[in-house]
Order: structure tokens, then sequence, then C-alpha cells
């Protein structure tokens, strides 16, 4: 396979102003006959023929106004349809035949439990009909959708239905028409047996919407969140970004087979079930979380997105990137805003800091691709939306308003790229944002190394900055980045942050309490005046940028910044910095052989949290939580598994027994029978309620496992029953797990997201028969290779959460994974190459898993391989 270069872009040959679809479903010979009418693009080449992509189609009639094309005067191969004398104006008419039941790849038209659906981006409508399967042409459609009256009663497409009516042999036909032009990605289809929720919203403009959530009968007791969720997100799209919802119709569809969270088609989003459906006794509060957080991205889709798209896939940051930061604001603004806070950054700085330091490692903006579904990844999306973020705290929020509703409002209707989106915020703020711009195109996560001098005789605080980007593949160099970095300044007498005067070029500048330092060049040095006592510094305050921070703390000084620094997010990372020294000691001890010995601080410190009351729960449950074992690993030059597994155990039984007492205490004190509710308070309450109950069956003391038990028993709901049946099963009391376990499994074997839940606790456990565990359970009827869903839960969950089974030194789990890596390639590309991110991270570890993980990244090179799996693979090896 051949890669695309941005630098390659040209305007398509054509545009499509219309576009007629009519379906006649059918599960292995679904035909499709297209009328496209198409014009000369006037941007376009002279001369360029007519290409129109293509896949998997089976082509059985083609026409040109009318006139049956003759052999000769087109050409087809496995990915194009190529007319070289097109007219410059003319209505192409295709007729193909697909097959949805054999589609098990998830792109294009696909059966999932015998329901039609589609997924169409990025490149999924080729597999549908002949198209200019790109972004940047642009058209209305109108969709005529024809299936068996019976077995498909209900069909759904974009837009709004205009008609419908019975037709011979038990058929019916809808008709629905999209006024808004939209790409090929954004095109949808549903047709199965479904049902529906139906509620109305009122737009700012006083419009009723009809809200539509369209589920299989047996999950429409599972559609209230995501029906209240999709109401909080049109009200605060209206509230934040004045942006209004432009169709009369909004659908929602939950379908099971699904390679992503959802998808943002016009009028019609299509989710996976995981990522719509929840109930309290079937879904945690993560899940419920997840929801509202899905359903209100790809709602707001509708403006950054759809009404304003890429011009190509390398653009997709602007949309993603922009729509993350989006959601980000939304389910901060209604839950624990600190608490989403931390979660973003820990994910970010746990999953896409590796991403950025492994061998996929690529800017915001890519410069070429081979698959470009290899590039819906953490580095485009959450990445992505840090820079946004980064934008909106540079120019202050009602300026960046400003710039949002200018490049709503002067690119409405039209493709565009990241330069249009940044050259908007730099009109309306007056700032120079070129530099600002090589954070898109620089791969890779900068390091700052800080560090500061107090002179008290002249009452001065100097603290120098030095940014280094390491190099990436392909990009050896790299320049110096504009880093804002906040900082505040915490004196050490008063605990209270300094007020900062800056020297600058242009004399002093009073920067208040925080203010956001300018980082431009290679080292630069700060100096404040005026500093009455000895300050600890705070800096990079609420995460003001994606990148490593090194200052040469001491332990008392994290202990100060843990009980003193205003600013929220660097109170808990103070935490996190000091359990990570403690922990690196403890590391090393492991791997000398050494006696472990537990730093008294940081027992002191979670003493202090857990005696002095906090009124923020989601926080302090935030705060007791250890870094998890993969942050712990991004941080070592060389990842030891065993090391930091048993070092985090280590701490966490030691403030297990230390502080016992202090767990029960809190457990208790946040023990509720208040019927569910998934708000920020209560939340909050079960977090903290869940995390004592780890420390506590960390010992696995009498008092603990009886909780646990009796909290499984107790099926209050989801989120205390998987909490506590996740700490049974992973401890060494079989004798009440394997009861539980089995009673849950037979409860709720009817229900798919439950039972993802029931595999996925099971082969995390730490224990040595987690990968036997994993293997029986690939044999178990319930479990499917043709499930997204059921992989993630299964094969996902072992490689990404139980490090020290999946590391085996004997090497069966990677061989596992290739296992089931070779058969996805075959099955589903898509899945193939997310699935295999673990085995690709090989240079992390020692020689003797590095060998390992090679040789089965070498078996799977062995195999005939799709475009995905042989860009990651080629990748990982080079
Ligand atoms: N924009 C959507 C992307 C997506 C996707 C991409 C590749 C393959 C399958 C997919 N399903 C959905 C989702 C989103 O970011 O909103
Ligand atoms: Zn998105």
């Amino acid at each position: 396979p051949q890669p695309v270069y941005l630098k390659d872009y040209r305007p398509p040959a054509y545009r499509v102003t219309h576009t007629e679809l009519k379906f006649d479903l059918s599960a292995t010979d679904t035909q499709v006959h297209a009328a496209l009418h198409l014009e000369r693009h006037p941007d376009s080449e002279p001369g360029l023929p007519l290409t129109l992509h293509g896949e998997k189609l089976s082509l059985k009639h083609i026409a040109i106004d009318g006139q049956e094309l003759q052999e000769g005067e087109y050409q087809v191969d496995d990915a194009t349809l190529t007319i070289p004398e097109a007219p410059d104006r003319l209505r192409l008419e295709t007729v193909v035949v697909i097959d949805p039941q054999a589609n098990t790849a998830l792109e294009g038209l696909y059966l999932s439990n015998g329901m039609f659906c589609t997924q169409c981006e990025a490149e999924g409508f080729r597999r549908i009909t002949y198209y200019l399967d790109r972004p940047d042409v642009m058209a209305t459609f109108s969709t005529t959708v024809i299936g068996d009256r019976e077995q498909l009663p209900v069909l759904l497409s974009n837009g709004n239905p205009v008609e419908r009516g019975e037709l011979p042999n038990g058929k019916h036909f809808v008709t629905w028409e999209d006024p808004h032009p939209k790409p090929s990605y954004l095109f949808a289809l549903v047709a199965g047996q479904l049902e529906k929720v139906e509620d109305h919203f009122t737009t700012m403009s006083g419009r009723d919407v009809t809200l539509q959530l369209w589920v299989e009968s047996e999950n429409l007791d599972k559609t209230e969140h995501a029906m209240r969720s999709l109401k909080a997100s049109m009200k605060w799209d209206e509230e934040t970004y004045g942006r209004e919802y432009d169709l009369d119709l909004f659908m929602i569809v939950a379908v099971n087979d699904f390679n992503m969270g959802a998808m943002e088609n016009k009028g019609l989003n299509i989710f996976n079930s995981a990522a719509v459906l929840t109930h309290p006794q079937t879904a945690t509060d993560g899940a419920f979380q997840r929801v509202e957080g899905v359903v209100a991205h790809e709602y707001f889709h509708n403006w950054s997105g759809n009404r304003v798209t890429c011009r190509d896939w390398f653009q997709l940051s602007l949309k993603e990137g922009f729509t993350v930061f989006r959601d980000q604001s939304f389910s901060a603004d209604v839950n624990s805003a600190p608490v989403k806070r931390i979660q973003d950054v820990s994910f970010l700085r746990t999953a896409q800091f590796a991403e950025d330091a492994g061998p996929t490692a690529h800017p915001v903006r890519p410069d070429h691709y081979i698959e470009i579904s290899n590039f819906y990844t953490l580095t485009i999306y959450e990445k992505g939306s840090e820079i946004v973020r980064m934008l909106r705290n540079l120019l202050g929020w009602d300026t960046f308003r400003k710039g949002s509703d200018l490049y709503f409002e002067r690119f409405d209707g039209q493709a565009v790229t990241i330069e249009d989106f940044v050259g908007c915020m730099a009109e309306v703020s007056g700032l120079d944002l070129d530099q600002f711009m090589r954070w898109y195109s620089q791969a890779g996560t900068p390091e700052i190394d800080a560090h500061g001098e107090y002179d008290y005789a002249n009452g001065e605080y100097r603290l120098t900055l030095r940014q280094r980007t390491p190099a990436t593949p392909g990009q050896p160099d790299k320049q110096p980045l504009h880093i804002p970095v906040r900082v505040g300044l915490v004196g050490t007498k008063s605990g209270e942050d300094l007020t900062l005067t800056l020297e600058g070029p242009e004399g002093k500048e009073n920067l208040g309490k925080d203010g956001v330092l300018h980082l431009r060049e290679d080292e630069q040095t700060f100096v404040f005046t005026n500093v009455a006592e000895a300050p600890v510094p705070s800096l990079l305050r609420g995460f003001s940028a994606p990148v490593k921070l090194r200052f040469p703390y001491g332990r008392e000084d994290l202990a100060f910044l843990l009980q003193n620094d205003s600013d929220g997010f660097n109170r808990w990372d103070a935490g996190q910095r000091l359990a990570m020294l403690a922990l690196d000691d403890l590391i090393a001890a492991h791997r000398n052989g050494v006696e472990k010995v537990m730093d008294p601080r940081v027992t002191e410190a979670f003493r202090s949290l857990l005696n002095e009351p906090s009124d923020d729960k989601a926080v302090l449950a935030e705060m007791l939580t250890l870094p998890s074992e993969a942050y712990i690993a991004e941080q070592q030059p060389m990842v030891d598994v065993d090391a930091i597994h048993a070092a985090r155990n280590f701490v966490k039984q030691w403030l297990a027994v230390s502080l016992r007492d202090e767990f029960l205490s809190l457990y208790r004190a946040n023990q509720s029978d208040a019927p569910y509710a998934p708000d920020a308070e209560q939340i909050a309450q079960r977090s903290l309620k869940n995390v004592a109950l780890s420390y506590l069956m960390s010992i696995e003391d009498e008092e603990g496992v009886e909780l646990a038990r009796q909290q499984f028993e107790a099926q209050h709901n989801m989120t205390d029953v998987r909490a506590a049946l996740t700490l049974l099963v992973h401890s060494s009391r079989g004798d009440i797990a394997d009861p539980a376990l089995r009673a849950f499994g037979e409860k709720w074997a009817h229900d798919p997201l439950v039972m993802d839940q029931w595999f996925s606790v099971q082969v995390t456990r730490p224990q040595s028969d987690a990968l036997d565990r994993v293997k029986y359970l690939m044999d178990h009827p319930a479990f499917s290779l043709k499930n997204p869903n059921r992989v993630r839960a299964l094969i996902g969950a072992f490689v990404g959460q139980n490090r020290v089974n999946f590391h085996r030194l004997d090497g069966e789990g990677y061989k596992l994974l290739s296992d089931v890596v070779i058969e996805l390639n075959r099955l589903n590309p898509e899945i193939a190459a997310r699935i295999i991110t673990p085995l690709t991270r090989w240079q992390r570890f020692d020689e003797q898993r590095q060998a390992l993980m090679k040789a089965e990244l070498e078996r799977i090179r062995a195999e005939d391989l799709s475009p995905n799996v042989y860009e990651v693979v080629e990748k990982a090896l080079a």
C-alpha cells in the first residue's frame, strides 16, 4: 500500500451538487441505485478524468444522462471507477450490489443483530456506492430505503422523512431528504426492528426539535440518561457557543457491533450500545459519565464537524480536537470540574504520551498516512483538544468565543483547514500564532526542565525553563514551541499565593496571584521581583500545556504543595509526584532485591487527607488513588512490569495497614441506601467508598472481605456490584469470588453490556492463572471475535490492564495477542490495528521481552496483511 501525502492535496475534478440514493435491502444482495448530479469543480486542473472511489462493489449498470455506458467508456479496478471523457455537467447513474452480511469489517453497510446499519467515516461510503468519497465534496442527499415490512419495520436515514408507502412483495419504503450539503462520511442508514423513545427540545429561537432514541425493545428502559444528556448538550451548546440545532428531527440509534464509540452522521447519530445505554443495575458511574460525554461529543459535531467540516483527512483534528475540547468543557460544567480535568490529564499523560513516545507517533496534523482509520488516535483527539484548550487560555474565554463565532460564520457549509480555524483566533485576538502552529506539525511530547532560585537579599525569584521535544520517527529535529506555562509562587511561611511581578523587556508586569508565562525560546529565564518570602513554585497549573515538566522538588516541597496549593489540579499532582518518588525507591529496591521501605511522608500525607475532612469528596477520591501501573511505567526509562506491580502493591498494602481504621471509617461514612442517581454528589460518595474498600481488600482482612461480600450481595447498583466483584475476583478469596462470579454471569447472561464486564473482571485478575482464563473464555459461547465490544472486553482488557500477565516471560501473552491480531486482520482490520498497540511498544522493555515481542510482530508481518495492520507493523519494526 502507498502513502497519501498532505502536500499532494488537490481539489476534486468534479463536485456533486445533489445525490439520489435508492437502497433495496437484502442481507446478501443489497441493490444500491445512485444518481449523482455532477459538475466540473471550478478550481480543478483542466482535463482531469472523472474518478470515483468504490470498493467491494459489484457494478450492474452505469449511465450518463440516461445513456448506458459501453465497455471502453469507463474503467473499473478494485478501488476506482474512471470515466475519462465525462462531460462538464452530468447525471451519473450506477447500480451496484453489495453483501452486508459478509461485511465483518463494519465499514460501509453491514448487519448487526439482524439490523442494517452504516459506518462511513472515514472512507466507508465507497463500500456502498461509487462516489467522490472525500470530505471536501459536499452534496444534498435524497435517500429512499426499501425493505421487508415485517423484518425491517423501521427505515431511517439523514434529514427528514418526506414520503413513505407500501410496495409489492411485502416491502415498504421511506424517502428521506437532507437539505444540508454534507460529505459522504456523514451519510447514514439504519433499518431493523427498533423501538423509539421520543422527547422534544425547544431551541433558543423557539423551534421545536423532535428527539428520538431508537433501540431494540429490551433496551427501552436504558435510554433515560442519554436523552437527558442530549437535551443538556443542546442547551449547553446554545448557551456556551451560541450554536442552535438546524433540523426538525435528531435521532440516535444504538447498535451492538460498532468499531468505535459513536458517529455523528447528520441528524442520525449511530452509537455503539455501550456509549448510549445505561441503567443503574447494568451500568457503572463511569459508564453513565461516558454516555453523557459521548452523546455531547456527537451532538457538538453538528457544528464542529458537520456544518463546518474538514477539507481532507489530514485536518481530522480540526473537528475532533475542537469537539473533544467542547465535550470536556461540557462534562466539567455539569459534573466536578477539577475531577474532570484530573481524569482527562491522567488519561493524556498515560496513553497519549505513550503514543507520542512510540513508533506510531505522529503530529496532530499528520503529513502522510497509509490507512486513515489508523489515525483516529489519542494524539488527534486528546492532544488536539489540549491545543484548543491552550488557545482558549491564551485568548481568554470571551475572545476565544469571538474566534469560534467567526469560524462558524465564515466557514459555514465549507470544508476547511486547521489554518482557517487558528486564523480566526489570530484575527479576533491580534495574537501572532505562527509559532503556535508548530503544535500541529511537530510530533512528540515536549519536555520542560525547570529550576528556580530565590534571592533573599533582593527578594527576587528567578525561574529558568528549558524546552526540548524529543526526536520522533521522521522528525529528528524539533523547533521550540510556544508553550503557555501557568505559574504561581506559594509562600513557604504564609502558605498563600504571592503576587507575581514579572520583570519584562518593557518594565514590570503585574500578573496577579497566578499568571501565564510564554515560553517561546529553547531556554528562558523569568525574573519575579518583590517576592517577600521564599516560595515553592506551582508550575503548569491546571496542566496549562501538554508537556512533561520536571522540577527538582524535594519531598517536603511536594507535601507542602499538597497542603497549600490554591490550584486544585496541582494539589492533586503534588500528591502524585510525591507517591511517584516513593514508588521509584521501591521499584529500585525490588529490582535490587533489598528490603522495601516506605517513605513516611507519603503515609503522613495520606493520613492528613483522611483525617481532615474535605468538602470535595470527588477530588479526595482522586487524591487517594495511587498512580496506575501504566502511568508509573510511563515514568520509567525501562519498564519493569513486575517491579512496578510489586512496588505499587507494597504502597497500597502499607497504607491499608497503617490507616486501616481511617479507611474503614471512610467506607462507612460514605455508605448510602439512597436510590441511585448518577449525580456528582452520589458519584463522589461511591468513588470514595470504593477507593476505601480497595485499600481494605488489598490486605484481605476479614472485615474488608466481608464488606466486599455484603456490597456484592446487596446488589444496590452496578457501580458497587462491579467494584466489589472486581476486588473479590482479584483477591485470593476464590471461596467467595467464584460463586459471586457464577451468580453474576447467570443473572446477566442476556445482557451483552453486562457480560462484557463479566469478561473484563476475570481477565484483569493479577494472579498467574489469568492467561488460562483468557483462553478458556475465548471458547465461551458468548465470545465472538466479530463483536468489537467483546474483543475489547476480553482481549483489550487483558493486554491493556493486566500488565504482569500480558508481559509474562514465557511470551505466551504476546503469542495470544498476535494470534488474535492475525485472525482479526481478516475479519476486522480496523480493530486488529488498534488491539495490536501494546506489542508495538517493545522498545520500552528488557531485552528478553523485546525479542519475544518482535518475534510476534515478525510472525504477523509474514501474513497477508490489510493496509491497517501493515502500516502499524511496519512502523513498529522500522
Ligand atoms: N467521528 C467519529 C469517528 C468514527 C470512526 C472512525 C473510523 C472508523 C470507525 C468510526 N466510527 C466513528 C467518531 C467521533 O469522533 O465522534
Ligand atoms: Zn468526534
